[in-house]
């Protein structure tokens, strides 16, 4: 079937939204690492609108870090690619054309840092995930055992890390004589602007402290909180969109109507005028720490708990009213821990929420969830849970959270049906579980990982006992028994 392309866009249905800009006209001021489909939803969707306010500083020229699968998506359609935003039945079709170029990092390593140190570029985003950061996901430090951060640390002729690349572009930008861009990490990790620039500072010194010196004086890493719900598109989603728009694109994300990128006032050059969905704020980490405790802390109770029941979307776990009861549950537990910021009004946030993942269009798979709970755990939940302890405050329902996720690493669901544990600590937490002949044992091996679990909670009694008792219901009776026990 003929592809989306700048060639076909006139021909598309007069409902279809279009780029409403000069595409040949935009200079790219923005590279982003990680195109997967959420950036395709959230960041590449507000520069789109800054092209379409009439500021033609900000196309994108994108990376993946890892596999050729974007690029081959979206080259071949000129990087044109639809966003379905879909709500109950109303479904809007906007075609976003921000994106010039894909480069896949490790077919040309060479080839990103000049698009990074480029005089026009101003800003670089970033969705690598939790672990693309390479720093350990309960202490923060650098994984120095981690062989492509090992290979940054070596040289960085090549780079293969998201560090490895900024540090790079940001050394040949120091030899040219231009400044540093604003680096801004959009992942859901609490102070993701710290983290990434702890990351970059540490690389950096390793191989010129001079350089390091230099970005922390002049380079910026804000912190942000990103929000959208963006569920991977399936086959049948592009053989739908394709009957609707005549051409096929292999490139489309489908999401929500919602959308929220709050970022840190903390930019060292030029940015767009930010329009809707965008709040630019002295204080990002009262949002980044509600969002993480109730969106995201939510999100993988239901998943692991979902997915151990043999239920394969978000909306349909929610459709038990046992499940509803467990997420305001854990809501009501996480919210004694948030510091909210003002303007938030909580209650009114949880309504919202529950309103997101009840959305039956958005077929969000709590597999899809459920992947890197090692990288994910310890700030939906396991930071949530070391507050509410440290108050001399109850943790039935994130407690019951935690233990989904240690019963889900046995890889098989109450029915018997084997899952991947998708995950780049699997082996090592399946090794654990392995030697462990109980319950007791079981949670024992997993409290004393110390990559997951900090040491305030490793040893606490009570955060102990409420895994056996949770851990214990689920291996005998499944999640459906444990989630009527709460
Ligand atoms: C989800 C998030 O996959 C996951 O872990 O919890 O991707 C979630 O959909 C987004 O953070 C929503 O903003």
């Amino acid at each position: 079937m003929t592809r989306l392309s700048s060639a076909t866009l006139a021909g598309l249905p007069a409902d279809i939204v279009r780029p409403g800009y000069d595409r040949t006209a935009v200079r790219p001021g923005v590279v982003h690492l990680g195109i997967g489909a959420f950036n395709r939803a959230h960041q590449a969707v507000i520069f789109d609108d800054a092209l379409t306010a009439g500021d033609l500083r900000w196309g994108v020229i994108a990376a993946s870090l890892r596999s050729p699968g974007v690029r081959d998506q979206m080259m071949p359609q000129d990087c044109l690619y639809t966003m379905l935003v879909r709500d109950g039945s109303a479904e809007q079709a906007r075609i976003i054309g921000v994106v010039s170029e894909v480069l896949v990092a490790p077919e040309d390593p060479a080839a990103l840092v000049p698009a990074l140190a480029a005089p026009d570029t101003h800003i670089v985003t970033l969705t690598v995930t939790e672990k693309g950061y390479k720093l350990d996901p309960a202490t923060g430090a650098l994984i120095e055992g981690d062989p492509q951060l090992a290979a940054d640390l070596a040289s960085l002729a090549a780079p293969q890390t998201a560090p490895g690349f900024l540090v790079a572009a940001l050394a040949a930008r120091r030899a040219a004589g231009l400044p540093p861009f604003t680096a801004i990490s959009c992942d859901n990790l609490p102070h993701n602007g710290t983290r990434l620039r702890n990351a970059v500072l540490a690389l950096a010194a390793r191989h010129d402290p001079a350089l390091a010196d230099w970005i922390a004086a002049e380079g910026a890493f804000p912190e942000t909180m990103v929000d959208r719900i963006v569920p991977a598109t399936t086959d049948a989603d592009i053989a739908a969109l394709a009957d609707r728009l005549g051409v096929e694109d292999q490139a489309m994300v489908k999401t929500e109507p919602f959308l929220q990128w709050v970022i840190e006032d903390k930019f060292c050059g030029p940015r767009p005028d930010f329009g809707a969905g965008v709040q630019v704020t002295a204080a990002v980490a009262p949002w980044e720490e509600a969002k993480l405790r109730l969106l995201n802390g939510a999100h993988s109770g239901i998943a692991y708990l979902g997915g151990l029941a043999g239920i394969d979307h978000v909306h349909e776990v929610l459709a038990l009213p046992e499940a509803r009861h467990f997420v305001e549950s854990l809501w009501d537990e996480a919210q004694t821990t948030l510091s909210p910021p003002p303007e938030l009004d909580v209650a009114a946030y949880r309504r919202e929420l529950m309103a997101r993942f009840d959305n039956p269009t958005l077929q969000h798979r709590t597999r899809q969830i459920a992947m890197d709970g090692s990288q994910k755990l310890p700030q939906r939940l396991l930071a949530t849970i070391a507050a509410r302890l440290s108050a001399g405050q109850g943790i039935d329902a994130l407690s019951l959270a935690v233990a989904a996720w240690v019963r889900w690493q046995a890889g098989v669901d109450d029915r018997g049906e084997a899952h991947v544990v998708d995950d780049p600590l699997a082996a090592a937490i399946a090794a654990r579980l392995a030697d462990a002949p109980s319950t007791e044992a079981r949670v024992d091996a997993i409290l004393a990982f110390d990559a997951v679990v900090p040491a305030d909670l490793a040893g606490n009694a009570a955060f102990r006992a409420a895994l056996i008792r949770w851990l214990a219901i689920l291996e005998a009776d499944g999640a459906r028994a444990a989630l009527a026990q709460l």
